[in-house]
């Protein structure tokens, strides 16, 4: 078979995304036109994340700036930045946020709906720790014609298309359409996604963990018994596995998809319902690991087949290499 130019090293995110759409039959462009608008409005995000230091440096922040007027804090400005591409790509009919209560309507005839968090891990932002922003792209219900709030919740087995961007040392975009997760990196000189990583696959098996350790007290028994296994030592597998633990999701998953192994953020006494955000936190991770081969439940299922059933309800998550996330499940379920 020959390369897809589109899968070259290299390929900006624009070419990519129209390739994508060339290939799809009865493609009509606004699919197209609404990644471009939220890889515009990731850009515009990166700017601000990338000044947030300097603006405290010079005085920007707090909560005047020098004209006295109001200064948005970082996780507001991402959330109008994304409101606003979204409105005015013309495509989008229905759009929820973590920042907002309620879901917003945009364009009436715009037939897809976009669920984001607009900046997340944001209580990492004073420590210069990196932090992300995540989507997930739905199609309107059949039929209807005016967008109403049903259309977010929907499961995340109808995902068309999702992605994060990680505001690390460099900013990088994960995106899947559901043909596999590529990558592409942000090179600030030019404004341009470059295809950095085609094609990513989650190992099978990974040797690193990922979890909240102050939160053992809490968590079932299940959950402490498969904590305490993943530390022991043991000769014939990759026990005890490492340790690591960002507290921003989308760098705990990023590091996860790439190199392997288990991220969990299970229920606990005080989060009974678990703490991650189901409809544009979990569902957009959850579809990317499985794009990648990888696997996401909530201990129990997969999260893509949750139903919703409200806008900001919250989900167990552990997410990770298939077989990690296999024995997670063994010892959660009290199997093992
Ligand atoms: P946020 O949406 O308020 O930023 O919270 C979500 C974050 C995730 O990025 C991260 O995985 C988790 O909360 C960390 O939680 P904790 O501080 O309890 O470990
Ligand atoms: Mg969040």
């Amino acid at each position: 078979l020959p390369i897809r130019a589109s899968s070259v090293v290299g390929t900006t995110l624009r070419e990519h995304v129209l390739a994508g759409m060339h290939a799809a039959p009865g493609a009509t462009g606004q699919f197209t036109s609404l990644l471009n608008h939220i890889s515009l409005g990731i850009r515009i995000i990166t700017t601000r994340v990338r000044a947030a230091g300097l603006a405290g440096l010079l005085g920007y922040t707090g909560d005047t700036n020098v004209q006295g007027e109001q200064v948005q804090k970082l996780d507001a400005f991402a959330n109008d930045v994304l409101v606003n591409v979204l409105e005015r790509s013309g495509h989008c009919g229905l759009l929820a946020s973590e920042e907002l209560d309620e879901a917003r309507f945009a364009t009436n005839s715009g037939k897809y709906v976009v669920l984001f968090d607009p900046l997340d891990g944001s209580t990492n932002i004073d420590t210069n720790v990196s932090i992300g922003t995540i989507f997930a792209i739905l199609r309107r219900r059949h039929g209807e014609i005016v967008p109403a709030v049903e259309d977010a919740l929907q499961p995340g087995r109808r995902i068309v298309a999702a992605g994060y961007a990680l505001y690390g040392p460099s900013t990088i975009f994960v995106l899947s359409t559901g043909h596999g997760v590529d990558a592409f990196t942000l090179d600030p000189n030019v404004g341009e996604f470059f295809l950095s990583h085609p094609n990513i696959r989650c190992p099978e098996r990974g040797n690193c963990f990922s979890t909240n350790d102050g939160n053992y007290a809490r968590w079932a028994k299940g959950v402490r018994r498969w904590h305490d296994w993943i530390r022991e030592e043991n000769k014939e597998d990759a026990r005890p596995y490492g340790h690591r633990y960002v507290g921003s999701l989308v760098a705990d998953a990023h590091r996860t998809l790439l190199k392997g192994g288990i991220f969990a953020y299970p229920a606990d006494t005080k989060s009974t319902k678990g703490k991650l955000r189901l409809l544009y936190e979990a569902n957009p991770i959850s579809f990317l690991f499985e794009q990648a081969g990888g696997a996401a439940t909530n201990g129990e299922k997969p999260i893509l087949d949750i139903h919703p059933h409200e806008l900001h309800e919250r989900t167990p998550l552990i997410i990770g290499s298939k077989a990690d996330v296999f024995d997670y499940e063994t010892f959660a379920s009290e199997r093992r």
